[in-house]
């Protein structure tokens, strides 16, 4: 079969079952092209993709900007490795950490790539500034956190599915509840301690908001006890949810109602996904010098980061994201999603409860964890021309890309409305 020749979804889908691991189980239905916030299956049909590929397509899939700022480079120079200097990668450091406010940038690929690189840096820096004592150092993170899929990643998670089988773990993890600033009061008294890591908002555990002044109390407690503070923002970060960065306080949105929490400067910020616009895999972690310089040449880095088309790709798609003003449009469009669902929750007894912030949201079906009621509803939602797809059990995520104009965000409510009234479990 040429590898070029169209494919139908059942072809497509066999194809995956008889050579292809499986390690997911997608909702059925097999993309070929994607447009802004739609996206079409092989067979032609138009869906608004209400996933942005886990966040990752904030600005819309195969933005002509983006797209191009691949194609020319591409034609010019990929990668070079880090063996040598190349014309992109200072241009891009400059920009990138200009934009979020930092003195240096280590790039890397993947998100985990990231997470693993922030907790080396973390460790590196507790031994040589914090004069924590060799192979001592202590890594807090919240217990329902995802971080990524790499050992020492999972040594931080409490979820089955992603650790079972798979240890012996990295030591040196501290796990504590969630949105509980007595529980991380009690974890600093370890003087071991070099970081805590944290996700603003927890994306995968189902869209989980903490309370307003749980990150900047977290920041001060970390602050007081000279421990980093690490926010893990591959998610929530690049105008997801209504402001450039979930924990940063100088947001780009002018909502005049806008709180302006957690007002918040990580000491390390994790970021990928959306700060490629999905075109391309980019991540970064982005510190001031006293963090930054405890690395030195040899100590860590990769093939690909920092290669030429990561470089110009992502300053695209962050020039994206600042002149279209998608952290405003993602605020604004997300106020008025979860007004509309919460219309929806005094309708229907099938729905719970919706939460969220910018256009990041959940809603929370009224059955049990272990049911397939959020499944079957998000294949009913497909066959009505929307895709979203559970996080855990019963819950539903809705993020989808951040230039979903009103009109575009109302026929989707009326689609979610239409398949959840007409639902019968
Ligand atoms: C999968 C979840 C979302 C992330 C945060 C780091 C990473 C992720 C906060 C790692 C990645 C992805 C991974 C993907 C599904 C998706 C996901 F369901 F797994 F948890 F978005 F919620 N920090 N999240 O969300 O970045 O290495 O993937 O580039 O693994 O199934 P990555």
């Amino acid at each position: 079969m040429a590898v070029l020749e169209q494919l139908t979804s059942q072809q497509a889908i066999d194809l995956e079952n008889k050579y292809g691991a499986q390690n997911y189980h997608p909702l059925p239905v097999v993309l070929s092209r994607g447009e802004g916030v739609y996206v079409w299956d092989v067979e032609g049909k138009k869906y608004y993709d209400f996933l942005s590929a886990y966040s990752a397509v904030n600005q819309g899939h195969c933005h002509p900007k983006i797209v191009n700022a691949l194609k020319n480079q591409a034609e010019n120079l990929t990668l070079t490795s880090r063996a040598f200097y190349n014309d992109m990668l200072g241009k891009y450091e400059k920009f990138a950490t200009e934009f979020f406010g930092y003195d240096k940038l280590l790039p890397m690929n993947t998100g985990a790539e990231a997470v693993e690189t922030a907790m080396k840096l973390a460790r590196k820096w507790g031994y040589e500034k914090k004069g924590i004592p060799a192979n001592q150092a202590k890594i807090i993170v919240c217990q329902n956190n995802f971080h990524g899929r790499t050992i020492s990643i999972i040594s931080a998670s409490n979820d089955p599915i992603a650790t079972e089988n798979f240890g012996p773990f990295t030591p040196g993890i501290i796990s504590i509840r969630y949105n509980d600033i007595n529980a991380l009061t009690e974890a600093l008294q370890d003087v071991h301690v070099a970081a805590f890591m944290v996700e603003p908002i927890q994306g995968e555990a189902g869209v989980y908001v903490p309370d307003d002044h749980y990150i900047k109390e977290a920041f001060e407690l970390c602050k007081s006890k000279n421990v980093l503070f690490i926010a893990d923002e591959v998610q929530t970060g690049i105008a997801r949810t209504g402001r450039l960065l979930a924990t940063c306080g100088n947001c780009a949105c002018v909502d005049k109602n806008c709180s302006g929490l957690p007002d918040v400067k990580p000491d390390v910020l994790i970021l990928g996904k959306a700060i490629s616009g999905g075109v391309f895999p980019v991540s970064a972690v982005l510190a001031n010098d006293e963090v930054m310089e405890v690395i030195r040449p040899g100590n860590h880095g990769s093939t690909f980061g920092g290669n030429p088309l990561a470089c110009a790709v992502a300053m695209a798609a962050l020039e994206v994201i600042r002149d279209e003003r998608l952290a405003e449009n993602a605020f604004d469009m997300g106020e008025l999603f979860r007004s509309e669902m919460q219309k929806l929750i005094e309708e229907s007894d099938l729905v719970r409860l919706v939460r969220g912030k910018g256009l990041l949201n959940a809603i929370v079906i009224n059955d049990s964890e272990d049911s397939s009621t959020a499944w079957d509803i998000c294949v009913a939602l497909k066959e009505n021309g929307l895709l979203a797809k559970p996080t855990h059990g019963n819950i539903i995520r809705f993020a989808p890309p951040l230039v979903m104009t009103k009109e575009q965000l109302l026929e989707c409510v009326a689609i979610i409305r239409k398949t959840i009234l007409e639902f019968n479990a």
